[in-house]
């Protein structure tokens, strides 16, 4: 079918103080070196680029608890990308976050959810992250994003140095997981005691990808249309694809299931902002496992804004005729 041009605007979050392993903040840089922006030019996107957000660390960032690390520089910086995607979708683009580690994805639905409070969220990940502060075990933050968001987890959530500012967005029925695979214990007792709707590596196994699309569409999308919330974790991929990735689990999406996602949720025309995240550079063993890494999560972007395995309409309204 026809794809109307998208217009984009493009926010880079170079931050890694979600976990441990720096090199996520080198992101958005091999994302860009890489060409998303001509990519997306080339699909006929009008492409806006916020350019980088500059964030602060935080001095003197004593963990919460003992456990959770640098919880006043990650409140601070999605405070800040909070006011960067607000502004984007208020200026009419699509947004596009690219991360940066996970823990992002607070600041870039709290944002899109300012300017669009009906929204919907699907978490593309190998994980949940959805431990709160008092359940993490890693007490890294970008294990924890989601539980921020949810309205009905807050009587479990403490308040945390630097995040008096957030306020939930979310209801548990308007989430829905794909290619979840590694769910620590108390993520699998909100999932359950939440109703939260998720589609396991199992269910992407038992159902194919097609029907886990339109599951979760059903689920998430009924008569009122809504705007959607891609939250992708480029470690949803399996790792053999897309090497370079802090968290890397054994058993994720190929290639095809990966891009399918993308390509029925562009399908809805109901994208309104999106995240990509994770992309470490600095884990890469060689120059191959990079760039195979970058051109997944650009490709991944790619299909979301309207690129098609099947071809796309709109360079030629009739064929060259031989003089
Ligand atoms: N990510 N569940 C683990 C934790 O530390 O809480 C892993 C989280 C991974 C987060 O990949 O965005
Ligand atoms: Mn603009
Ligand atoms: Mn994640
Ligand atoms: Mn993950």
């Amino acid at each position: 079918q026809r794809r109307s041009a998208h217009s984009v605007g493009i926010i880079g979050a170079p931050f890694s103080y979600g976990q441990k392993r720096r090199g996520v903040e080198g992101g958005p840089q091999a994302i860009r070196d890489a060409g998303l922006v001509e990519r997306l030019s080339g699909l006929g996107c009008k492409v806006h680029d916020y350019g980088d957000l500059n964030f602060t660390t935080v001095s003197n960032d004593t963990p919460f608890n003992n456990i959770v690390h640098h919880p006043r520089t990650v409140g601070l910086a999605n405070q800040s990308l909070t006011e960067a995607v607000s502004r984007a979708v208020g200026d009419g683009h699509l947004s596009v976050m690219l991360g940066g580690d996970h823990s992002l994805g607070i600041g870039s639905v709290h944002g899109h959810a300012q300017q669009r409070p009906d929204l919907c969220l699907i978490w593309v990940d190998a994980h949940c992250d959805l431990n709160t502060p008092l359940t993490s075990m890693s007490g890294n933050l970008h294990g924890q994003p989601v539980s921020f968001l949810i309205r009905e987890l807050q009587d479990k959530i403490p308040s945390l140095p630097g995040f008096s500012w957030v306020t939930p967005c979310i209801s548990a029925k308007d989430l829905v997981y794909i290619g979840v695979r590694d769910v620590d214990p108390a993520e699998y007792y909100i999932l359950k005691n939440f109703g939260i709707r998720y589609f396991s590596m199992k269910e992407v196994d038992q159902l194919g990808i097609h029907k886990v699309m339109e599951r979760t569409f059903d689920h998430l999308i009924g008569k009122q249309k809504r705007p959607v919330h891609l939250s992708y974790d480029v470690d949803a991929i399996d790792p053999s694809l897309a090497p370079a990735t802090g968290t890397p689990v054994i058993g994720g999406l190929t290639y095809r299931e990966g891009m399918y996602i993308a390509e029925a949720v562009q399908n809805t025309g109901l994208l309104s902002a999106m995240d990509l995240v994770e992309v470490n550079p600095k884990l890469a063993t060689s120059d191959a496992e990079l760039n195979a890494t970058v051109n997944i999560a650009i490709d991944v972007i790619s299909f979301s804004l309207g690129q098609a395995r099947e071809g796309s309409h709109g360079k030629y309204d009739e064929l060259p005729t031989p003089s």
